[in-house]
């Protein structure tokens, strides 16, 4: 039977309310909830594949131990790996203290998985060695705001952004990133033409398509642009002196900081016309209501703090916030980020917006909890604390739904910290990631769809986490793998004392949890799971006597600092750390696609997820490649002063001449190397910890390897994944994807100096079923030259060619279309490779991936004359999620330029 379960996607910050359409052990569908206000029944491309992702081959289903370095892991059952893990953690405690451990975990758990963690660290274990992915991603914001207006809360909601009359997006790519948010904000500016939306990115991204003005700032600059621009707005008188005299402190300090940032330094600094800069100054200044979205392209940076308060700074110049339309408005990446920061899950913060350092935040805790006190001493941030395990300060390592070993900048240096840690516990719902690799106890997590809980999205609005199926094999929800590890804890370090994890489900974990938000900013101590799922998804602080939420925070201009006021900070600008040299002369940024989440460990196992971009590739802007006599799709070897990567480059007019830009997508698994934070650097924000991600130094250079190979095989895809990737390890380039629709299949692609030997290949074919049944065969040994293609029920199941690889993309159309033809046996005893009709163009990316339609179908279309209307009703593009839509536009106009 079929039943329907309302949930919250697992993805992004936007928290879009998802329908699971379910069986008693399936997922067989997702929609987007109509009744939930962030979404309203819309989804992305990714929210609306949910239920094709998470193939179960993928998924670590019972828990593995390791029992000594070098050993490879087994099977065992819950109870011994529970307590050899307490055993483990309680030795180390007991005989290096409670420091020599850690806890890194992540903006994807929910609310009470987060406090329960909490709890174990800081009131049992007693350290504040407890940090979450969140510090790369929103700990310049959580700094930001607390600076400039006392308290942690983007004090903004999803209607604020429809209702405003200019918008400021910056360091945001909402189109890929938030895409729900950004078809909400396309309606609203489809529906109010004169809404004016500046959009301030080194990229000329796809959210650059609703822009009326594009800053393309050199990397990091935004310090300037922002004193820049409020250099104009008190040039022109465009201030509200009444907000700042009643409601702001440190307006001085700025304006005299503010009066050197010209408009001609600051078009110099930050690479745009001074016109520009102007126009931008006009229309924030002139506009009824101003709203700021921003992303990590602020976060991501060593001046990440002073890029948040410079911002919010514009919007207390000109009284910009408390009212409709207007504030600064953070979009949050993960979709409990804010969970996180709420339950205190960085190590400086506690529960209830409370900080560590505060001696009587601690004691409040302390009083609340039942213990004696909390820790005092500044806990590790995620750099530091990948250092400290680095270095044999910390001695046990427990990881969660996080993959360091993916997404941690510097990874050198992370694999060397993960690879010496006497003791490393990986909780996680998939076991192909990058840190599984080095897990000595590994301990399968029930993920999306079968665990239930809370999160709290972007614009503060907490909504419930349902599991609709059971978790499979043996995995289990985050909360409970950490309670159970608590009281085996309990027992060694508090014998005999009642237990503090007295826990039996996730509602006792949140009813005790939301009493430590009572009287805080975020007050939500009555809002109950009851409570949620009577009146629906509610926004803090929720007001008990009035039974409801809080939709826009400072109306009455009040801020909760000392003195009622909020702060102008006033920093220079400094400019990013490695500048471009003669070594290194491009400057490198990461950031997302559109369909791909993180490490892909969920994303990846879904082959139509690739059909947008199918590999990892570098771009560059055109110039860049002529100057190094480069040729797209040609592999380069890129290098930063802190490692290495071979991959193929991209010419992407969106770049601007000096930069590069390399998706975060892809680590070891799904290239070879250490993937693109191989290149990136560790250095930190002094303030947030958070490290520049946006900006690191590298030189291209081109890499010829003469032996290629293409690989496409159907069939048990994450299994021969497995499998490929280690053979492929001796390669000097390998790159992983998936292909297909209703018949996934894996490709590689590959190269090397020469070719491997007659050993390898044979190995390499017996994993791909290619040594015996229905192959076509053709070997020309003397050219290394080698072909077979797999023939089953008249169509190809599997390819494989090496030495050279001219005919990949000719047959791998063929492989689509479920034929066969002569041609292809004639190519096939043919000693050149050359497929027939000579040398074929790249694959045809997917752009529709909802309605299925390439990019060579729209093209067709525009060239018949067809505008945006007319290709959605003949072909269906971007009728569905409407992810497409901004590329098509694209599309559209580059055509129109071109006539
Ligand atoms: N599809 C998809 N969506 C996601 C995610 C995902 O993995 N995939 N992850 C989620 C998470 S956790 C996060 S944090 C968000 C991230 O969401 P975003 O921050 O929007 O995404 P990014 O692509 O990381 O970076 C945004 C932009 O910052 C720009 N940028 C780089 N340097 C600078 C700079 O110095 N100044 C300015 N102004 N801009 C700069 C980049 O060119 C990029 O276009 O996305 C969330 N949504
Ligand atoms: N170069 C570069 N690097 C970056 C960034 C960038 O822009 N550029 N962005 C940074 C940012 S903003 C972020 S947020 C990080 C993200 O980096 P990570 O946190 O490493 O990203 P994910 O791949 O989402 O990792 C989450 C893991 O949790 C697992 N998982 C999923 N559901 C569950 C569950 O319910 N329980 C458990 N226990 N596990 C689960 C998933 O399989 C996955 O492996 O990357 C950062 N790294
Ligand atoms: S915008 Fe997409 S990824 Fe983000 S929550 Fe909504 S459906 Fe999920
Ligand atoms: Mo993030």
């Amino acid at each position: 039977m079929t039943t329907t379960t309302a949930s919250t996607c697992c993805y992004c910050g936007v928290g879009c309310g998802v329908l699971i359409e379910h069986d008693d052990e399936h997922i067989i569908g997702v929609k987007g909830d109509p009744a939930h206000p962030a979404n309203y029944g819309r989804l992305c491309s990714k929210g609306a594949t949910l239920h094709l992702t998470g193939d179960l081959t993928a998924r670590a289903l019972y828990p593995e131990l390791r029992l000594g370095k070098g050993l490879a892991r087994s099977h065992t059952d819950w109870d011994t790996a529970m307590g050899h893990a307490a055993q483990v953690f309680g030795q180390t405690i007991a005989e290096h203290g409670p420091d020599s451990v850690a806890f890194y975990i992540s903006g994807q758990l929910l609310t009470e998985d987060y406090y329960a963690f909490n709890k174990l660290a800081r009131a049992l274990v007693a350290t504040n060695n407890i940090d979450s992915n969140s510090r790369l991603c929103m700990s310049s914001a959580v700094v930001g705001y607390k600076r400039s207006l006392g308290a942690d809360a983007p004090p903004c909601s999803y209607e604020d952004i429809e209702q405003s009359d200019c918008l400021l997006i910056v360091g945001s790519n909402m189109a890929y990133a938030h895409p729900v948010l950004f078809r909400r904000l396309e309606q609203a500016k489809a529906d109010k033409p004169d809404m004016r939306i500046i959009v301030v990115d080194p990229r000329r991204t796809d959210t650059c398509d609703i822009a009326d003005m594009h800053l393309a700032v050199q990397p990091g600059t935004d310090v300037a642009l922002f004193h820049g621009i409020l250099h104009i707005l008190m040039w022109e008188g465009w201030l509200d002196r009444r907000f700042i005299d009643e409601h702001t402190g440190g307006f001085d300090e700025l304006k005299t900081l503010v009066r050197d940032y010209t408009p001609e330094m600051v078009s110099g600094i930050c690479g745009i016309r001074q016109d520009d800069l102007q126009s931008v100054a006009r229309m924030i200044g002139t506009a009824p209501s101003f709203l700021s979205l921003w992303c990590m392209g602020l976060n991501q940076s060593s001046a990440g703090s002073a890029k948040n308060s410079a911002l919010i700074n514009l919007h207390l110049a000109t009284g910009q916030i408390g009212k409709p339309g207007s504030g600064p408005f953070s979009l949050t990446g993960q979709p409990n980020a804010m969970g996180g920061r709420e339950t205190g899950s960085l190590s400086n913060l506690l529960p209830g917006h409370r900080e560590t350092a505060n001696a009587a935040h601690r004691d409040e805790v302390a009083e609340y909890w039942g213990v004696d006190s909390l820790p005092g001493n500044v806990g590790l941030s995620a750099v530091e604390l990948f250092e400290g395990v680095r270095q044999g300060k910390i001695k046990a390592l427990w990881i969660a739904c996080t993959n360091p070993a993916q997404s941690m900048p510097d990874q050198t240096l992370i694999h060397e910290a993960l690879a010496a840690c006497p003791f490393v516990v990986v909780q996680e719902a998939f076991a192909t990631t990058e840190t599984c690799h080095y897990a000595d106890l590994l301990l399968p997590a029930a993920s999306w769809g079968e665990k239930a809980g809370s999160v709290t999205n972007s614009e503060r609005r907490i909504s419930r986490v349902r599991s609709a199926v059971a978790a499979p094999g043996e995995a289990r929800p985050d909360w409970a793998i950490v309670c159970d590890l608590a009281t085996r804890l309990e027992a060694q370090l508090r014998p005999g004392q009642p237990s503090l994890f007295d826990f039996d489900s996730p509602q006792a974990l949140f009813d005790e949890y939301r009493g430590l938000t009572a009287g805080r900013d975020l007050d939500y101590s009555s809002l109950s799971y009851a409570l949620i799922d009577e009146l629906g998804p509610q926004q803090w602080p929720f007001d008990a006597s009035k039974q409801k939420g809080t939709a826009r925070l400072y109306a009455d201009n009040r801020f909760p600092t000392d003195d009622g006021r909020a702060r102008f900070i006033a920093e220079s600008y400094l400019p990013h750390k490695e500048q471009r040299d003669a070594r290194f002369p491009l400057t490198l940024n990461t950031g997302r696609l559109r369909d791909q989440w993180h490490g892909m460990s969920r994303t990846g196992t879904a082959a139509q997820l690739f059909g947008h971009v199918e590999q990892a590739q570098i771009s560059l802007h055109p110039d860049d490649l002529r100057s190094r006599h480069l040729v797209d799709g040609q592999l380069v070897q890129v290098k930063s002063r802190r490692g290495e990567l071979i991959l193929p480059v991209l010419a992407d007019e969106q770049i601007r001449p000096g930069q590069a830009y390399i998706p975060m997508h892809w680590g070891n698994r799904f290239l070879k190397g250490l993937g693109v934070n191989v290149l990136t650097q560790p250095l930190f924000d002094p303030l947030s910890k958070q490290p520049e991600l946006k900006q690191a130094g590298i030189n291209v250079k081109p890499v010829v390897f003469p032996w290629e190979l293409f690989v496409l095989v159907e069939g048990d895809v994450q299994q021969r994944f497995t499998a490929l990737r280690e053979h492929c390890e001796e390669l000097a380039f390998a790159s992983f994807s998936l292909a297909g629709r209703d018949r996934p299949a894996l490709l590689i692609r590959a190269a090397h100096r020469n070719a491997p030997d007659a050993d390898w290949l044979a190995k390499l074919d017996s994993l791909l079923d290619l040594h015996s049944g229905p192959v076509l065969i053709y070997d020309d040994p003397r050219r290394a030259i080698g072909k077979r293609v797999r023939i089953e029920q008249g169509r190809i199941t599997a390819i494989r060619l090496t030495g050279e690889t001219a005919a990949r993309d000719w047959l791998r159309q063929v492989w689509q279309s479920g034929e066969t033809n002569a041609e292809l046996r004639r190519w096939f005893l043919a000693p050149i490779s050359t497929p027939p009709g000579g040398q074929s163009g790249a694959v045809n990316r997917t752009l529709c991936n909802c309605m299925n339609v390439s990019q060579s179908r729209i093209q067709a279309g525009i060239e018949r004359g067809l505008d945006l209307n007319g290709l959605k009703s003949e072909l269906g593009c971007g009728t569905e999620c409407g992810s497409c839509v901004p590329e098509i536009k694209g599309l559209l106009s580059r055509a129109k330029v071109a006539v």
